[in-house]
């Protein structure tokens, strides 16, 4: 089932590379006495590095790769010879994925663009050898450094999709419906809740060549932050996304209503969501007549909003230019 690919979250156990240790020597040669120090430098571990990759979708390349361990920095040797680097290991990792430290949570980096590249954990320098202690006053050092040791660090990485519209309903609400008509996504749908487990991307076509990305989430219930439902293991998506589709059934009893529990939701979960633009779509119009659609529109929160028919088709191209115009503003 491609639900059980879609991976967004893995816990790897990073080490980086220590940094090899300075040389102690001096230069032996058949006509030079004391030929003094000459000792290089030890060479730098290997660094832990992410780079962004737009053709990746998400972290299952990751899950199973439990260690990632960065090879050491090789000594320094005679002849100011410096020791060679532990090559750098490079993890790629779709657009939109956060690290944080796994044990105290804190965020270490984040991935945004294709081709970023940024260290995760930096391999150990490499130690300096005496040639580099040399002064006026000690010819001969004896002296050189360790290299920096490793770093281990359990990390975790998450993945936040990248979307423009964040579809935001109840099961059943014609999210994934949606998505499929505007898009050529094939979301799976059903007249059950709880049809869409992971998320969907779209990315839909608008006039003139233009597009923007649109995120279909599984259904958000009343009590999702305190776990009912799928939770809100999903609604980190929405975090990224610049606006906030909100869909809500034609026939449900009380639009205005199911759309403050939908709000309030989002505000338990983070309240910064509420910064987000909103705009609402009321779906499924196909099953109402022009007379009650007309009476709904006096009982509507104070959103900009779109009536339409993921089935007719009515109303879906207002609704792209309300969703474009409201990206643009
Ligand atoms: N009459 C009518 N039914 C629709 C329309 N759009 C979707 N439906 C139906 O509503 C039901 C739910 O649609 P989905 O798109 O799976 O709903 P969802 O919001 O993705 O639901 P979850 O994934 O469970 O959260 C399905 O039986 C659809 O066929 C519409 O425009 N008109
Ligand atoms: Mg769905």
């Amino acid at each position: 089932m491609a639900s059980s690919n879609f991976i967004d979250y893995v816990k790897i156990c990073c080490k980086s590379g220590a940094g090899g240790a300075g040389s102690i020597h001096f230069r032996h040669e058949k006509f030079v006495d004391m030929g003094g120090p000459d000792g290089g430098n030890g060479g730098r571990g290997g660094h832990i590095i992410l780079r962004g990759n737009s053709q990746l979708w998400t972290l299952l390349h990751l899950k199973y790769r439990k260690h990632v361990i960065a090879p050491s920095g090789q000594k320094g040797e005679g002849g100011r010879r410096t020791g060679a680097s532990g090559e750098d290991i490079i993890l790629e990792v779709p657009l939109g994925t956060v690290a944080r430290d796994a044990e105290t949570d804190e965020f270490m980096v984040e991935i945004s663009e294709h081709g970023q590249e940024v260290i995760l954990i930096p391999g150990g320098r490499g130690g300096l050898g005496n040639d580099h202690f040399k002064t006026p006053t000690n010819q001969a050092p004896r002296t050189a450094q360790p290299g920096e040791p490793s770093i281990e660090q359990w990390v975790i990485l998450e993945l936040k999709l990248l979307a423009d519209v964040g579809l935001v309903g109840f099961p059943n609400a014609g999210k994934s419906t949606l998505l499929s008509k505007v898009s050529a996504a094939k979301p799976e749908i059903a007249d059950y809740p709880f049809t869409t487990l992971t998320p969907n991307l779209g990315v839909v076509s608008y006039r003139d060549d233009k597009s923007f990305v649109m995120a279909d989430i599984p259904g958000i219930i009343e009590g999702a932050s305190e776990g009912r439902g799928l939770g809100l293991r999903f609604l980190r998506h929405i975090e990224r996304n610049s606006i906030l589709l909100f869909l809500v059934p034609s026939d449900s009893k009380d639009i205005k209503a199911d759309y403050n529990v939908l709000l309030n939701e989002l505000k338990e979960f983070n309240p910064e969501l509420l910064d987000k633009k909103r705009i609402l779509g009321i779906s499924k119009t196909d099953l109402l007549d022009e007379e009650l659609q007309s009476l709904i529109e006096k009982e509507l929160p104070n959103v900009p909003f779109v009536m339409f028919s993921s089935y007719t088709g009515n109303g879906l191209m207002q609704l792209k230019d309300l969703i474009w115009r409201t990206l643009n503003e």
